[in-house]
């Protein structure tokens, strides 16, 4: 047995290790082996529930939010919910619809600037580009969709500046990827269509952005309110009066920071809404299917040794927190439950705030509990305690040495439901969506499924995952449109309510609560567990998405999704493992959130 270590994983945020143990192949096989066991490790330390206590709960979102700069709003998100779910908050209705519109379009942004920028590169050979017939290109555009930038001279303005990056000498983001490898197996005209739609999305990320800068005053890291949302309505440019009598705009100056949303601001909203659902339907989906057309199957004649349809799965088991509230049948547009082994017959219902279903183990990582290593905690009992005990060198900086993954070997912690480790992200919320009967989410499984001529199961796969991701982005540019239509009906018969400050002064509270925060965060479940006594926060967890899917093994030894997940691949070149990034990257892990502000070396 031999150790593949990539360390660290690129084209993620913050620090992953991942570590794979390889046997050799058979004979008859070419490559080099086949993953029996792997391991995946958070190597920076986070303290942001440390730096919580005795702070002000109404406070706490600015600090939250901060953990991240990638999913730029939910912690915040999950904050002020936590809060509100402690002191009993009643929200107006627009502070509902602003928090979907705002979260709807993390959803797209993300997933979009996820493919493209972070995973599109596992499956796209830049350099081959430079080959590749202009014609060709624009010809396969054609076929794909009616997106406008489509003509030969288009692509070939594209590929010159292709060549004149590459000919810098500074290549920089594409400096550092396995190029050439054999497991590509794109067209060079097609790459070059890639190419073009990298850059095409940048500019895109740069005008979608803007629906965050009028709801919340900026981007990343837009402003949030307990008890609604910090901006204030104002009604074609005057201070109408809202539903209840209230002047919507002194309402907002108890916390100050209040953004102002005219109907220039609402305009921009509905623009960017249409250039989201346009790029979606006519280059993110195409190139979606385009993507899985090329990598269904397997392909040993070429360098690629696996079905990206079978190989992958991981878990089998899928967790969702409820999200999008108003939406739907059931009232959220995200139902809450989960499934065990691809069984979407039995939806089982979760209470994030049972301590016997929602446990976070330390067994296999960098911390202690006052209880004892081996004994998981309910985050509302939460512990974050760092003891670091290596292995690394004397200086505390990472060595090629291997983890021990007996002892422990990440600061992610092992959180489990009912025991069980769980997957989040967009294949659970997809197959919950379908286990409930949501109609848009069948529909989209079936169709896709049909066009590419495959069977449920290749949903449980590597490029399910992916498939998931990018479908699941329709349901919510879709659902954008609802919420904003909402929206704007209640302001024009004169609701202009989007703050509740009931429980604005502390004096309000009890002297002691406890709530906890939901969200359907882009990469998954994600829940904030607050304690107030006498007004200050008393104790503060955050469970998020990629401690989930990227957790170390708990006390039983079971790992999590993506150490689970890369059992069973085949490698062809252990120097250039393009097969393991295939996989990590479809659980689009965040480190940053996981492990929730690095810790400077003394
Ligand atoms: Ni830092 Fe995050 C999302 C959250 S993931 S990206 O989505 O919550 O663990
Ligand atoms: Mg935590």
């Amino acid at each position: 047995m031999e150790k593949i270590v990539v360390d660290p994983v690129t084209r993620i945020e913050g620090h992953l290790r991942m570590e794979a143990e390889v046997e050799a192949l058979p004979n008859d096989v070419h490559g080099y082996g086949e993953v029996t066991r792997a391991s995946s490790a958070g190597t920076m330390v986070r303290g942001i529930e440390t730096i919580m206590r005795g702070r002000d709960p109404r406070e706490a979102w600015a600090f939250t939010q901060r953990i991240c700069g990638v999913c730029t709003l939910v912690h915040g998100l999950a904050t002020v919910r936590a809060v509100e779910d402690a002191l009993n908050y009643q929200l107006p209705e627009n502070a509902h619809l602003i928090r979907n519109l705002m979260l709807g379009a993390q959803y797209v942004h993300d997933h979009v600037m996820h493919f493209y920028h972070l995973h599109a590169m596992d499956w796209v050979d830049i350099v081959s580009a430079l080959d590749a017939s202009p014609a060709d290109a624009a010809n396969l555009q054609r076929s794909l969709s009616d997106w406008p930038n489509c003509s030969i001279e288009y692509f070939t303005r594209v590929q010159q500046k292709l060549k004149a990056f590459l000919e810098s000498g500074q290549p920089g983001i594409f400096g550092n990827a396995y190029w050439g490898h054999p497991a590509y197996r794109l067209p060079a005209h097609a790459n070059l269509v890639f190419f073009a739609h990298y850059l095409e999305v940048l500019d895109w990320q740069r005008q979608v952005v803007k629906l965050h800068a009028v709801f919340g005053g900026r981007n990343p890291h837009p402003n949030m309110v307990v008890g609604g949302m910090a901006c204030a309505i104002s009604a074609r440019g005057n201070n109408r009066k809202s539903a209840a009598g209230k002047d919507n705009r002194s309402s907002h100056a108890l916390f100050g920071g209040l953004t102002a949303v005219d109907w220039n601001g609402l305009e921009t909203v509905r623009t960017v809404i249409g250039q989201m659902q346009s790029l979606v339907d006519q280059l993110f989906i195409p190139d979606t299917m385009l993507i899985a057309d090329y990598y269904k199957g397997y392909r040993p004649d070429t360098g690629d040794l696996n079905d990206w349809t079978s190989v992958g799965e991981g878990l089998g088991n899928f967790m969702t927190f409820a999200d999008f509230p108003g939406t739907g049948a059931t009232g959220m547009l995200v139902p809450q439950g989960a499934l065990l082994d691809r069984d979407l017959s039995t939806l089982y219902p979760v209470d994030p705030q049972a301590p016997e279903q929602i446990q976070e183990y330390v067994s296999h990582s960098w911390y202690d509990y006052s209880v004892g290593k081996h004994v998981p905690l309910h985050p509302y009992d939460g512990e974050t305690c760092p003891n670091y005990t290596g292995p690394s060198a004397a200086d505390g900086a990472y060595s090629d040495e291997h983890f021990d993954v007996d002892a422990s070997y990440s600061w992610i912690k092992a959180p489990r439901w009912n025991g069980k480790p769980m997957e989040t992200g967009p294949l659970a919320r997809l197959n919950v969506m379908m286990a409930s009967g949501n109609q848009q989410a069948l529909d989209l499984v079936d169709d896709t499924l049909m066009h590419l001529d495959l069977e449920m199961s290749a949903l449980y796969s590597t490029l399910g995952r992916t498939l998931a991701r990018n479908l699941e982005t329709s349901i919510f540019s879709n659902a954008l449109h609802g919420w904003y239509d909402c929206l704007v009906n209640n302001i024009e018969s004169g609701d202009l309510d989007t703050f509740n400050d009931e429980y604005w002064d502390p004096l309000s509270w009890p002297g002691e609560a406890r709530g906890v925060g939901l969200v359907e965060a882009p990469r998954g479940a994600l829940s904030h567990y607050i304690k107030i006594e006498n007004g200050k926060i008393s104790n503060y967890q955050a469970v998020v998405p990629t401690t989930w899917n990227g957790s170390p093994r708990d006390a039983s030894g079971q790992g999590g999704a993506m150490e689970q997940a890369l059992v069973k691949h085949r490698v062809f070149d252990k120097e250039q493992p393009l097969e393991l990034l295939r996989t990590i990257h479809t659980f689009d892990p965040c480190i940053a959130c996981a492990v929730h502000l690095a810790e400077v070396k003394k």
